[in-house]
């Protein structure tokens, strides 16, 4: 398989992070999808990262697609449980997570692709009243748990650290481990794995 990405994009390091867990072997393709000469819609239509390129030449998006994929290929590291109230959590955990990114980055938009006087300041509002309203419903429904969901690392707690780990590259300025020492904790926890420790974000 081919995964083609960034290492900014918190949803490509789900997928990659989701990857590492379950062992799954893959060559990693970067792509600047914002570069003029780009060739993701040849394989995504909606020109967006993550998108993966399957052995049959097959491609498959968006990152919550691929990820629930992925876990169907081998019982190793399973992430998402079978069926049920507790698959439907977990997926909701990952709902959540990629939400407040969602909203993040179309404050990151503003600012970047935008004039300065051409900026909504009640839009930019908006999106951050999301970002902090999902970092709190993170932290209470974590609560004292070791993980967001069940008793075992799950997509859930992937979800949950990929973006946390996205905030503090790309919104340095929100001080959410202070704030929720509970997140900190789980975020410090799975910071240790290779798997995140080999997808730091970074800009290439
Ligand atoms: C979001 C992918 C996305 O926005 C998913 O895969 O889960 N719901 C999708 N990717 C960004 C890169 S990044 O900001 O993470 C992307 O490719 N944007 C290009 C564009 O034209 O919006």
């Amino acid at each position: 398989m081919k995964l083609i990405g960034s290492t900014t994009s918190h949803y490509v390091r789900k997928v990659r992070v989701v990857m590492a867990e379950k062992k799954l072997d893959y060559t990693f393709i970067q792509e600047n999808v914002w570069a003029a000469d780009t060739t993701i819609q040849q394989s995504n239509p909606l020109g967006k990262v993550p998108c993966l390129l399957m052995e049959d030449g097959g491609a498959m998006f968006d990152s919550r697609v691929i990820v629930e994929y992925l876990d169907t290929l081998t019982p190793v590291g399973k992430l998402i449980p079978a069926n049920g109230r507790e698959r439907a959590e977990v997926k909701c955990w990952e709902a959540l997570a990629d939400g407040v990114i969602d909203a993040a980055i179309l404050v990151r938009l503003e600012k970047t692709l935008r004039a300065g006087d051409m900026q909504s300041q009640d839009w930019m509002d908006r999106q951050m009243g999301k970002v902090s309203a999902g970092l709190k419903a993170m932290s209470s429904g974590l609560g004292d748990a070791p993980f967001c969901s069940g008793n075992h690392l799950t997509l859930a707690d992937v979800s949950v650290a990929c973006a946390l780990g996205w905030l503090t590259f790309r919104f340095p300025e929100i001080e959410w481990r202070g704030e929720y020492p509970n997140l900190a904790k789980l975020f410090d926890k799975l910071s240790e794995r290779a798997s995140f420790k080999d997808t730091l974000p970074q800009q290439s």
